[in-house]
């Protein structure tokens, strides 16, 4: 089983290809698999509640990576040996007709095999490490400053999709959001942190109030695996 790739990533910008900056997805199984939840269905309650997380991973997940397989299973099995971010990355070079269905199913297996890793119990969130609360203090002036910013993207994204704390080449934070299940990988960007805003991620405990679940998602932040990523990222 392979659990550890790496990859570069370029961003092509007036015609160059600049700032590359490798990516290593550190303990996060990268086959074309449901990757199982690393703790229990019922293990980030009360902010996460079990029975959202049982429908998000063994529903919504699981039907990503099977229609994954199934795009590439028709036209490009090839690429189901690579690695998922590398799929997720160079999409644009598959036929054009299974395109969008890899770009939509593909982003969906990566961003959800990273965000239950983003996530823990309470216990063993941990907390930001030296190296990366200096690179927020650095980034937005303070952790609560990052949390407005952060809490900013994820509520203002419009419709489904994400809200990211990531990296630059140059190792500086920002937060961004992407739509749909688009990844921060696409702009050469290395994603540390990760919330899906998608309605089924809180509809049911949270209905319309996506603010008051980013709130709650906070207490569940597993900084573990943000000091891994910043650290990986080299
Ligand atoms: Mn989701």
């Amino acid at each position: 089983m392979i659990t550890r790739r790496n990859m570069m990533v370029g961003v092509a910008a007036g015609g160059a290809t600049l700032a590359l900056a490798k990516f290593s997805l550190a303990g996060v199984r990268v086959d074309m698999t449901l990757p199982e939840l690393p703790y229990g269905y019922d293990a980030l309650e009360p902010h996460i509640d079990s029975e959202t997380m049982k429908i998000h991973h063994d529903k919504h997940h699981a039907g990503y990576v099977a229609k994954l397989n199934a795009a590439l299973n028709d036209s490009a099995p090839d690429w189901q040996k690579k690695p998922i971010e590398e799929i997720v990355a160079n999409y644009k070079e598959l036929p054009e007709a299974i395109q969008t269905a890899v770009r939509n199913n593909g982003g969906g297996h990566f961003n959800h095999s990273l965000f239950w890793t983003m996530m823990a119990p309470a216990g063993k969130t941990g907390k930001p490490s030296d190296a990366v609360t200096k690179a927020i203090n650095d980034g937005f002036g303070s952790m609560d400053e990052f949390k407005k910013q952060f809490t900013a993207k994820a509520a203002g994204q419009f419709g489904s999709g994400w809200g990211w704390l990531v990296m630059d080449a140059n190792r500086k934070f920002s937060c961004v959001g992407t739509a749909n299940q688009d990844n921060p990988v696409n702009n050469g960007l290395v994603p540390l942190l990760g919330i899906d805003v998608w309605e089924h991620a809180y509809y049911l405990k949270y209905q319309n109030k996506r603010a008051d679940y980013i709130t709650a998602w906070f207490n569940v932040v597993n900084w573990n695996r943000v000091n891994e990523l910043f650290v990986s990222a080299k």
